[in-house]
């Protein structure tokens, strides 16, 4: 999961051209194959119940547990088919302009490499399992295909106006740790929480964690930790609120209105929030990652 916004220009490798796309996926060994089986069994003990529809069924369709890390060029072309997009890989994180870009025209960057087992819990830059087994099966939904694809877009209008921050904290709250609303109940479609080892359980049952409805002005203006689970959740009612709350906002407008910095903490329930749950930070107050905070 990125830090979102780079202001010193980010070291391009040899290897890979302006489009920051390495020349093809990596041939993995044995070991690496085995770690995407341990991460994707582990994952699937978890999330039934929990991910959302598009979801599983996007690794159903594009068969992510078929053994071994998936091939991007099968994955590009299953997905042409569905939704027109494509995986190509990257060598780490990419400037945001270049990242906007691929989204913009219907590829989806994703790491290259994968994580070690020492590193097995946390990645600190998206890897091969974050990236294709935490977002790409969103991918097959038509509706979030093209949200993803007006993100990208968007991502131009916020250069223009130097708003990055404000549009990186609404990919954070909706791409990397949204939930949203289904019969059966709350559902994760964030990258960041169905790729992780516990966020599905603490983003949708523990007491400790705001739980909003989504407004895309209050999201843009609202902080977000990188590193440790997410103090408040925003929820959407479906993949065509998000798409329509976002595609049909003024952006000139909005970015004009909006400071350079945030203007709420990520812990924060405001006066307009339409809050699910308020919760009772409980987690975090206690110090979050690395105290003894239990994640309830
Ligand atoms: N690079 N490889 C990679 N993956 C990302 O998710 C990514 C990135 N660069 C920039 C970026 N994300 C941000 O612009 C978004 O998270 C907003
Ligand atoms: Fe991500």
């Amino acid at each position: 999961m990125p830090e979102g916004v780079y202001t010193a220009p980010l070291r391009r490798p040899d290897h890979v051209g302006e489009d920051w796309l390495e020349p093809a996926q990596t041939r993995y060994n044995g070991e690496e194959h085995a770690i995407w089986d341990a991460l994707y069994a582990r994952q699937l003990d978890v999330l039934p119940g929990r991910a959302c529809t598009a979801f599983l069924q996007g690794l159903e369709r594009l068969d992510l547990g078929r053994g071994g890390v998936p091939d991007f060029a099968r994955l590009s072309s299953a997905l042409d088919a569905l939704t027109g997009w494509s995986v190509v890989p990257v060598p780490m994180l990419i400037p945001d302009h270049v990242f906007f870009w691929h989204l913009a025209n219907r590829r989806f960057p994703a790491g290259n490499f994968i994580r070690t087992r020492d590193s097995f819990d946390y990645v600190q830059e998206p890897d091969v399992f974050h990236d294709v087994f935490g977002h790409v099966p969103m991918l097959t939904d038509p509706t979030y295909a093209d949200y993803m694809q007006e993100y990208g877009r968007a991502g131009w209008k916020a250069m223009q106006h130097n708003r990055l921050k404000a549009l990186g904290a609404l990919y954070w709250y909706t791409v990397e740790f949204g939930l949203v609303q289904e019969a059966g109940g709350l559902r994760a479609y964030g990258a960041g929480i169905l790729s992780g080892p516990r966020e599905a359980v603490f983003a949708l049952e523990a007491g400790s964690p705001n739980r909003i409805m989504l407004n895309v002005d209050r999201v843009m203006r609202t902080d977000y930790v990188i590193d440790d689970l997410q103090p408040t959740y925003f929820v959407v009612e479906s993949f065509s609120d998000l798409f329509h709350q976002t595609v049909e906002r003024d952006f000139d407008r909005l970015y004009r209105a909006l400071g350079p910095g945030f203007t709420y903490a990520n812990t924060a329930v405001i006066d307009v929030d339409d809050a699910l749950h308020r919760g009772t930070l409980e987690y975090h107050l206690r110090g979050g990652r690395g105290s003894q905070a239990e994640p309830v």
